[in-house]
């Protein structure tokens, strides 16, 4: 991509107003649009206004916590020889627990101001996943649309889009065949310039099919679903920005395998607002809708006014957010105790090292 102005990435007041009057003189902001595993790539103007593509090593945040690395979507403060000097707060920040054994939080991308759930009208489509996706645009303050794909191959899609407004009527849906340009167009006005929209979901259902059509051309690699269960490849493997025609910035990820839900007790609260106000009602202030006596939020379910599944959801992801929460924060002071130890050990070599 080709910028002339800081705006075309994404800059806007919210980030300028963090700087001082010294900083805006000789500081460079520039935007990480890729995080390989110890390589940040950023984009931004260099000194004379140049656009500059620079790649930094992670090396100066070995020994910080996850939250503290960048990110896709950060804004990292460069000096006029384009080394790193410190990250801009972020407006927005999109986390999860990562994959596999360890408790380790993961950042999924920084500044998103709208997220795309992309979930496709097929087997593939399950209101417990899009609620994980909901939760996660809820706990940071990101307006979320629902785009559900293959439209084209649904005899019927009312079916997808009437269970998603049964449960969330004033959520954003778009229906659309990805592979259209045309039809991809609807989604525009959730683009506009200086904006930057996350796509998010499982893969296979056509994220990197619908940046294209935005996009309008074919740059990003797609491939076919298996036949034998609809599943996709991960064809994207790992995360990238890319500007629209309209001035969007999009950001493209690879399909998710797992999103476990972790410092989100709020974005679980937004989410299920229903359960939480019927939750008022129940007899016990304490009450956990299992099978306490006057519980409001087992009788709506009794009476058909709530479904049992979006409860079981909420205990679900309630519970599993608590325990991910608790062994992160653990670790969390485990990896601050060692970057304690690390700069201690620095500073008293260096003063060994000046006698
Ligand atoms: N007919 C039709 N095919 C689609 C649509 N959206 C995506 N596809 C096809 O579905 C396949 C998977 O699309 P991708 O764009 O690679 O999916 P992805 O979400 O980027 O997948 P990962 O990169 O693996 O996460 C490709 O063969 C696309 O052509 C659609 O709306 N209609
Ligand atoms: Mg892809
Ligand atoms: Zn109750």
């Amino acid at each position: 991509m080709q910028i002339t102005h800081l705006h075309e990435l994404g800059w806007n007041h919210f980030f300028q107003s963090q700087l001082t009057l010294a900083a805006l003189e000789t500081e460079l902001p520039f935007r990480v649009t890729g995080v390989q595993r110890n390589l940040i790539e950023c984009l931004g103007l260099d000194a004379h206004g140049q656009m500059q593509s620079v790649q930094l090593s992670t090396y100066p945040w070995r020994h910080e916590p996850p939250e503290n690395h960048p990110t896709v979507g950060d804004w990292l403060m460069l000096d006029r020889d384009l080394q790193p000097l410190y990250l801009l707060e972020r407006k927005t920040l999109i986390k999860r627990r990562s994959a596999g054994s360890e408790a380790v939080l993961q950042l999924i991308a920084a500044n998103i101001d709208t997220l795309f759930v992309v979930t496709s009208c097929n087997e593939e489509f399950n209101l417990n996943r899009i609620e994980r996706y909901l939760v996660l645009a809820a706990e940071a303050s990101i307006d979320a649309v629902v785009v559900l794909t293959k439209k084209d191959l649904c005899a019927d899609t009312s079916v997808y889009v009437d269970a998603l407004r049964k449960d969330y009527p004033s959520l954003p849906v778009e229906v659309i065949n990805a592979t259209d340009a045309r039809d991809v167009a609807v989604l525009e006005m959730w683009c506009p310039g200086g904006q930057t929209i996350a796509l998010l979901g499982s893969s296979g259902v056509g994220k990197s099919t619908l940046l294209n059509s935005l996009k309008g051309d074919a740059g990003q690699a797609t491939a076919p679903i298996r036949e034998k269960d609809s599943k996709g490849r991960h064809t994207t493997t790992s995360r990238s920005l890319h500007r629209l025609r309209g001035g969007g910035i999009l950001l493209d990820t690879p399909g998710m395998r797992e999103l476990q839900m972790v410092d989100c007790e709020e974005g679980i609260q937004s989410t299920f607002a229903d359960i939480e106000q019927l939750a008022q009602q129940c007899r016990f202030h304490d009450c956990e809708h299992l099978a306490e006596p006057g519980c409001a939020v087992t009788l709506a379910v009794s009476e058909g006014r709530l479904e049992q599944r979006r409860l079981d959801n909420y205990h679900k992801l309630l519970a599993e957010q608590a325990r991910n929460s608790g062994s992160v924060a653990e670790r969390r002071q485990q990896d601050r105790a060692l970057g304690r130890f690390f700069k201690q050990a620095k500073a008293s070599a260096q003063r060994f090292k000046s006698r």
